[in-house]
């Protein structure tokens, strides 16, 4: 690889940062039940601290995204005792999830649901969350919603588009300036038989209702097998509203695997879509790359490094596709050539450039190894086992 080409990546990896979710320090599992790992985060504090750990061996990780039913269950009083933590390790907290689907009155749905007094229930939350976003200065309001219906006939599909269309433009109303609002979309799950915002037509529109401040969240694995992840990017970017993603990778559904850990080729074709844009309109596409992954068998904090790791060698190869030859191609028609020049970049050892970008950054070469002899693990090993013992794994 010529010096360009290493200069080029360094300079990319310089503005490429990744946020990492809180709630893929935490013991999770299956809807079968949990494994629990005995270095689990437990507390906000234990989350920070393994965040931090990741940021300070890859430089990639600066933002923890909180998601405010786990992370703040007394809400904007929380706030003051996680400003103290970001302080304290050096992390910023990042986008604010609010959580409308894990209590029990959320059963029939959230701002989907028949029960005015459940609807604004749900919408208070979202309320309270665009608070906690502004104290914590953070600009993302990331909800995701469960709602939808299990059976034919069940619910009225429309009428439930309204009373989403309804709460999310009160939201808006609320953000400040700066904010955003970002809808995430998933095909099924809880629901199976209809989800209210299913794919990213749906949240598109219901986007395009809120307000201007609103964007799409594109969640990797909500998607149905064989769609074509790069082209509803190419779209969203065209229209102005691709907000951010949530990494992960999946072999059947929403599995939350390990970003690249399937299908890298799939994560660089998305990132590929991103650098074209940026090159054509001579502009940085202002997205919010978040990580959306918990590992239930990999030791999490090891898992998070592997994929700040993975998403920089992805991003590299794509910052290396000659955009100038590629449009050239594409307009002669040469099919061949055109492919070969965005094969070619995927097929780059872009690695040894990256171990230079860290050496020049004084980062450690390996991040993994870095830390690995650092002591962490072995340390929150022993602090934490006692408390993590007493954690229940059971499903029913
Ligand atoms: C959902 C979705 C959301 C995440 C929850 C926990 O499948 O991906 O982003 O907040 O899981
Ligand atoms: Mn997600
Ligand atoms: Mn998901």
């Amino acid at each position: 690889m010529n010096d360009k080409s290493v200069e080029k990546i360094c300079n990319a990896l310089d503005k490429f940062k990744i946020e990492l979710p809180s709630w893929g320090f935490a013991n999770t599992g299956t809807r079968f039940g949990k494994f629990i790992q005995a270095a689990a985060a437990t507390t906000i504090e234990d989350k920070f601290s393994d965040a931090a750990q990741v940021h300070t061996f890859t430089g990639a990780c600066p933002t923890l995204a909180l998601h405010v039913q786990w992370d703040l269950p007394h809400g904007l009083k929380d706030v003051p005792e996680v400003e103290k933590l970001a302080k304290r390790f050096g992390i910023r907290p990042g986008s604010i999830n609010p959580n409308i689907f894990q209590n029990q009155e959320y059963k029939y749905g959230s701002l989907g649901n028949p029960d005015p007094a459940i609807r604004r229930t749900a919408t208070r939350h979202i309320l309270e969350c665009v608070a906690i976003a502004d104290a914590l200065a953070s600009r993302d309001v990331s909800p995701w919603f469960a709602d939808g219906s299990n059976y034919p006939g069940t619910q009225n599909i429309r009428t439930r588009i309204r009373y989403f269309e309804e709460g999310l433009a009160e939201v808006h109303t609320a953000l400040k300036p700066g904010q955003r609002l970002l809808i995430e979309y998933k095909p099924f799950e809880p629901a199976f038989y209809h989800t209210d915002i299913a794919d990213w037509g749906m949240a598109l529109l219901l986007a395009k209702k809120a307000g201007p401040q609103s964007f799409v969240l594109v969640d990797t694995g909500h998607h149905y097998q064989a769609q074509n992840i790069e082209q509803i990017v190419a779209w969203l970017l065209h229209q102005n509203m691709m907000g951010g993603f949530h990494f992960n990778d999946r072999r059947y559904a929403d599995d939350d695997l390990t970003l690249g850990s399937i299908d890298p080729y799939q994560i660089f074709r998305i990132f590929h879509e991103i650098r074209l844009f940026e090159w054509e309109t001579q502009s940085t596409a202002d997205i919010a790359y978040m990580v959306d992954q918990s590992h239930n068998l990999k030791g999490k904090i090891e898992a998070m490094i592997q994929t700040a790791c993975t998403a920089q060698e992805l991003y590299a190869r794509a910052v290396l596709v000659d955009h100038e030859r590629l449009s050239k191609l594409q307009e002669s028609c040469s099919l061949v050539d055109a492919e070969e020049t965005l094969r070619g970049a995927f097929w780059e050892d872009v690695r040894p450039a990256i171990r230079e970008w860290r050496k020049s950054r004084s980062l450690p070469e390996d991040p993994l190894q870095a830390f690995r002899s650092g002591g962490y693990l072995e340390r929150i090993t022993q602090e934490r086992k006692v408390k993590n013992s007493g954690a229940g794994g059971a499903y029913a």
